[in-house]
């Protein structure tokens, strides 16, 4: 991070004017602008009281298999942290099965004790917790989480949300709704209001159907839709209707799939799996995104259950094919690609690419990109090569309460590569207006992604 010169050609006029020249102005209003900039999350893995939640409340409603997860066990036992236990405590001392078949609680304390008490919670994912409770107003200290479990307990999961969402000053938070899971998808069905709540926006996740139609075609058969493995046009209209259904029951503001690193557009003639899965993407998939003017989020990089025995721990990432992605952009230009891609080394060519295809849309610092270092890397490379034409960041939180130290942690670093580009420019003697500064702002943080939804 370049030093920040003292030495400006004038000085500011009144305080309260909207110029400003000196570095340390520039400074102080952009991050007053980034801290207090209301935030579009435009991927999430969290949902409102109506899917249910298995964490002890005050209500006392509870789902074993609720999907909204929130509070100090969930928190502990995100699975970024199991990996992280399982280096401290290796499966040769605690093996896999005994851990899983350990309570969540038990799951929580055995992390607490190995990660935060008997070592300092250095990573980001610990650091993440720390943050959060004292942001809640708790002390991080604790060497046992009873006190904590008896804060969430207290809580009503609604207000909580509204708590957090005040906190974390998060305006909009968007589901990703996985179709192909059985919980939740018989949640759909069972009620049409499911999706009502005026915080959440839904997202259809699609992900088998390019990934393994063959698997995917079985399924939406049981559902009711002819979709055979022959791929003919019959069975391409049903797939049609199938994402019709689901995007009309969800309201679903965009169409997402996540890719393993060795994803191709077209797919390999020797690869029948993935040769179907490019059929349906351009037979079915894009044509519903086009003629609903749905963005297409492709999430590429993503190599499933690396490690099996440590479940949604077990992935990992691997270096995509960027030029992939170009050619999607060039054969379909009356689709909205939002694009995210999982390996460190595929950002540069992403962001090239995103130069020449205005329906390309970078956004986030994805998963094990969703670092500090990484952050401030890539946020840097995406200005200099995009001007404010992406969307930064994305929480991709699993639990309601990661809201408050992914986007504290998010906004720092967004807000520091930001002041150091519009402390050169000022340098240049390029006048900087505080208006200037909320109007990039609010676009990054929100206005990008909206004009990009309703293109
Ligand atoms: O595929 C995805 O949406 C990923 O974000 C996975 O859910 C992953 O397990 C995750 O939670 N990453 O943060
Ligand atoms: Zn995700």
């Amino acid at each position: 991070m370049t030093p920040v010169p003292t030495d400006v050609s004038a000085r500011t006029s009144s305080p309260a004017s909207d110029l400003i020249v000196e570095s340390e102005a520039v400074a102080a209003a952009v991050l007053d602008s980034v801290r207090s900039q209301k935030i579009c999350d435009i991927h999430t893995h969290l949902y409102p009281p109506t899917f249910g939640t298995p964490v002890a409340n005050r209500t006392g409603r509870t789902d074993t298999n609720g999907l909204m997860l929130w509070g100090i066990d969930e928190l502990v036992t995100y699975h970024y942290l199991i990996a992280e236990v399982f280096r401290v405590v290796p499966d040769s001392e605690l093996p896999y099965e005994t851990f899983w078949s350990w309570p969540k609680q038990r799951q929580a304390d055995h992390i607490w004790q190995y990660l935060f008490v008997e070592n300092t919670p250095l990573s980001e994912a610990c650091r993440g917790i720390l943050t959060t409770l004292c942001r809640l107003g708790l002390d991080p200290n604790e060497k046992s989480l009873s006190a904590y479990r008896f804060f969430f307990n207290r809580m009503d999961p609604s207000e909580y949300i509204d708590r957090v969402m005040e906190i974390s000053n998060v305006s909009s938070i968007t589901m990703t709704n996985a179709v192909f899971d059985d919980n939740e998808r018989s949640r759909w069905l069972s009620d049409p209001s499911i999706g009502n709540d005026q915080r959440f926006r839904s997202v259809l996740r699609i992900d088998p159907l390019v990934r393994n139609y063959p698997m995917a075609s079985a399924r939406l058969q049981q559902w009711g839709y002819h979709a055979s493995t022959d791929l003919t046009a019959s069975t391409m209209a049903e797939i049609r209707r199938f994402l019709n259904d689901w995007v009309a029951r969800q309201n679903a503001i965009y169409i997402a799939m996540s890719l393993p690193p060795e994803y191709l557009y077209p797919a390999p003639d020797n690869d029948p799996v993935a040769k179907a899965g490019q059929h349906v993407l351009e037979e079915a998939i894009l044509p519903v995104c086009a003629e609903q003017h749905l963005p297409l989020a492709l999430m590429i990089g993503s190599s499933l259950q690396t490690n099996p025995a440590l479940r949604d721990a077990g992935d990992t990432v691997g270096k995509a094919d960027v030029s992939s992605v170009a050619r999607l952009c060039r054969q379909f230009p009356s689709n909205k690609f939002l694009v995210t891609m999982l390996s460190r080394e595929n950002q540069h060519e992403l962001c090239v690419v995103a130069r020449k295809f205005g329906n390309l849309m970078p956004f986030g610092c994805w998963w094990f990109l969703n670092n500090p270092s990484l952050i401030e890397e890539i946020t840097e490379m995406r200005l200099e090569l995009l001007g404010k034409s992406f969307v930064p960041q994305h929480s991709d939180a699993r639990i309601l309460d990661q809201l408050i130290y992914k986007w504290d942690h998010s906004r720092e670093i967004i807000a520091r590569v930001l002041i150091d580009n519009y402390q050169r420019i000022a340098r240049t003697g390029r006048h900087i207006h505080r208006r200037d500064i909320q109007r990039d702002v609010e676009a990054l943080f929100g206005g990008n992604f909206h004009r990009f939804l309703a293109k």
